[in-house]
């Protein structure tokens, strides 16, 4: 089905122009004006919107096993909350247990993520070291398009990656022409903290920041990145939460090493006094792990995004609802850790940035879409208004206002972290693969129509042998 998107104004991250847009079997066919419009189109009228890249999530967690329970939201109703939300795709992680087989790992979240209901990737987490995944490295990028690995330097006795693993990954994933991503905690301090917070007695949610202040993250994103700079691999700091992690981050950026950072719209907005208040069940909400920040931080972090230190913006789309978060009511270390938020990325992102002027229209669409797609190597596919590009759209309007609630949100949750904020400038279409997925309130996703993305490595691979190759890795994204 042909749909012909006319009277609005092109806003990608290079430019903004007005023209039509016509999409056909998926993918954008014609920009510009007076289009040669099949009969039998579809019109879409946006006078008086945008038509920009439809999002990218590249930090998302659907229907993740963890900490003894299962995160609520699932591939085919977390890919549709995306929809409404104006994303189009998101990149979820496969994360083996200790010693399980990794392939037989990407292979369960493979079947999981068949219901997705728009386009998905995985990066893979490796939580354990021995030959098979070293193997499995080389397979997952040769045969399954995956180009990034991550690695959680937090979770302490469950998925913690200690400095062994993170310098055997690394440099098996510079071979093999892959991204390093670290959720950069030190989880023998946050260990070490939380056993203190409980030895005096505080056993609530305002312990969680407590036992991970920000010099914990600020040493292990510092760590990550010199272990990065000396095996030469690029790396990717997931959800920097903090200045700790963001001066590590612009030291290394300024030193010409190739790092790439994440920002949370949540980290960006919220702060810490979330944990005092005195309703546990909504302290306990906003457990998630690195934790909100006392005030201050969150301006140093739109300063980094500002300022092109922090390239890319998710929401870590990790849900638990209260009796799952009741499973830590007497001890804190317990609560499932995860927050929600992939459904109000964008709309959180254009009000407080764009419309506070933070923000050009331009810069909004690199840190919401297209810089993940040339960072994780699916632009132009991804990412952009342009012939040939996959025809995920949003029709934006500007003037449109919503007022994010649990009670009218999409997300399988109930609870939402930025309840009660009234935001100006929402989506009112999103196309996935040329198809209106969302139309103003009507949600209109089939599941299963997501398809598995294949993202290519960034160098081709190559033996071991050549050691001393110069590692070709992602151009730097340029701030247009
Ligand atoms: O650490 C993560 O990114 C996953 C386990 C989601 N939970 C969280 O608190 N961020
Ligand atoms: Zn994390
Ligand atoms: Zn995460």
């Amino acid at each position: 089905m042909a749909v012909h998107i006319k009277g609005g104004t092109v806003v990608t991250a290079e430019q903004t122009f007005r023209a039509d847009v016509l999409s056909a079997g998926g993918v954008i066919v014609e920009v510009g004006e007076k289009l040669d419009v099949p009969a039998g189109a579809e019109v879409v009228d946006a006078g008086g919107c945008y038509v920009m890249p439809g999002g990218i999530d590249p930090h998302t967690h659907m229907e993740l096993p963890f900490m003894g329970t299962v995160a609520s939201e699932d591939f085919f109703s977390g890919t549709t909350a995306a929809a409404c939300g104006g994303t189009t795709m998101i990149i979820d992680f496969v994360i083996p247990g200790p010693q399980e087989d990794v392939m037989e790992a990407y292979r369960k979240w493979r079947e999981w993520s068949e219901k997705a209901a728009q386009d998905y990737s995985f990066h893979v987490a490796i939580t354990w070291w021995d030959d098979t995944v070293h193997a499995a490295m080389e397979t997952l990028t040769r045969d399954h398009g995956v180009n990034s690995f991550k690695h959680f330097m937090a979770y302490k006795g469950a998925i913690m990656a200690d400095d062994e693993i993170l310098v055997n990954s690394f440099t098996r994933a510079r071979e093999l022409g892959a991204l390093c991503t670290v959720h950069a905690e030190n989880g023998e301090l946050v260990f070490k903290l939380q056993q203190e917070m409980l030895d005096k007695g505080i056993t609530g949610p305002e312990g969680h920041p407590l036992s991970r202040p920000p010099e914990v993250e600020g040493e292990a994103a510092n760590r990550a990145i010199r272990i990065a700079q000396v095996l030469d691999v690029p790396i990717y700091v997931v959800h920097n939460s903090c200045k700790d992690s963001l001066e590590a981050i612009t030291r290394a950026r300024n030193e010409g090493q190739r790092v790439f950072g994440e920002v949370l719209a949540g980290h960006l907005i919220i702060d810490d006094s979330v944990y005092r208040n005195p309703d546990w069940d909504f302290a306990a909400a906003h457990v998630m792990s690195p934790p909100f920040r006392p005030k201050g931080h969150q301006e140093a972090l739109w300063k980094g995004l500002q300022a092109g230190m922090l390239q890319t913006t998710a929401t870590d789309h990790c849900c638990f609802c209260a009796p799952q978060k009741a499973m830590g009511k007497d001890n804190f270390a317990q609560i499932p850790n995860g927050t929600a938020g992939v459904e109000d990325r964008m709309h959180v992102m254009w009000h407080h940035g764009v419309n506070t002027g933070r923000l050009t229209m331009n810069e909004f669409v690199a840190v919401t879409s297209t810089n993940t797609a040339k960072i994780f190597n699916i632009h132009p596919q991804k990412g952009t208004v342009s012939v040939g590009a996959d025809a995920d759209l949003v029709v934006w309007d500007p003037e449109k206002e919503r007022t994010i609630s649990r009670d009218t949100h999409h997300q399988n949750i109930d609870f939402n972290i930025f309840e009660g904020m009234t935001v100006k400038g929402v989506n009112v279409v999103t196309l996935s693969q040329g198809n209106i997925v969302y139309q103003d309130g009507d949600v209109r996703t089939v599941k299963g129509a997501g398809r598995y993305i294949n993202r290519p490595t960034f160098a081709p691979y190559y033996s071991a042998m050549e050691k001393n190759r110069v590692y070709n890795a992602p151009s730097a994204v340029d701030r247009s």
